[in-house]
């Protein structure tokens, strides 16, 4: 079957794994998946029984969940067009930068997410965007100081998962509001590249249901039913 990932929207960190499959550039199909609407389908438990995105189905019908599985497991392709020989310092290295933004910066922004949920209580909402603001700025801080001296945020010579990862998370401090990253100009830089790339023009234009052009992997969307029917039993 066709390596299907399941993406969640809006702002999902999954964008990093549409960005990666792009960057690839092999045969995949993807699944929408309303985050906001719950429950969720029933049927997605298949998928993923945590109801979280992204999860991805490969070529064989196995299952993968977790951010950091699903992109090494794509850096691993392609003669690790996106990374590194599991057992290499570089690898290593990207292991460094891909375990740091998927723990400390994602859950940076847990309480911005917290008060995004919480409309009708909007105390609330400030003494969480005042907990998660201090949070993410040191975030971007660290991230700000790594880019100052790297083209790329794992510190290598070529783009690999991680760059996706950043700019898929990285969005959020400004979608929640509380600060600007111009304030961090080497992140910012290195943001402002990275949106330039086809691949991320690409998986933002889908996630905003807009005209999007793939680089050539891209085999369409497919129904939950129907991977699900696919699954070997
Ligand atoms: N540890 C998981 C976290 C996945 C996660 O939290 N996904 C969010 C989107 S970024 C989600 O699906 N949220 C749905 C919900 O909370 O209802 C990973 O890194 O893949």
């Amino acid at each position: 079957m066709t390596p299907t990932l399941f993406y969640g929207v809006p702002q999902g960190c999954s964008l990093a794994s549409i960005i990666a499959l792009e960057w690839l550039g092999a045969p995949y199909a993807l699944s929408r998946v309303e985050m906001l609407e719950h429950p969720w389908p029933a049927a997605f438990a298949h998928i993923n029984p945590q109801n979280l995105t992204p999860a991805y189905v490969t070529a064989e019908g196995g299952t993968l969940t977790e951010s950091v599985a699903i992109l090494q497991h794509l850096a691993a392709r392609n003669g690790h067009q996106l990374g590194y020989p599991q057992g290499s310092p570089e690898y290593d290295r990207l292991n460094q930068a891909l375990a740091y933004l998927a723990t400390d910066f994602f859950a940076a922004f847990a309480p911005l997410w917290a008060a995004y949920e919480m409309a009708t209580d909007p105390p609330r909402q400030d003494v969480l965007r005042d907990l998660g603001r201090p949070q993410v700025a040191k975030g971007c801080a660290h991230l700000d100081h790594l880019l100052a001296g790297r083209e790329w945020i794992d510190g290598g010579s070529k783009k690999t998962v991680a760059d996706a990862y950043l700019v898929a998370v990285a969005r959020w401090a400004e979608y929640h509001g509380v600060l600007q990253v111009a304030a961090y100009p080497h992140l910012a830089a290195h943001l402002a590249k990275l949106r330039a790339d086809p691949a991320v023009v690409f998986a933002d234009a889908i996630e905003r249901q807009q005209p999007a052009t793939s680089s050539g992997g891209f085999q369409g969307h497919v129904a939950l039913d129907d991977v699900v029917a696919k699954l070997p039993v």
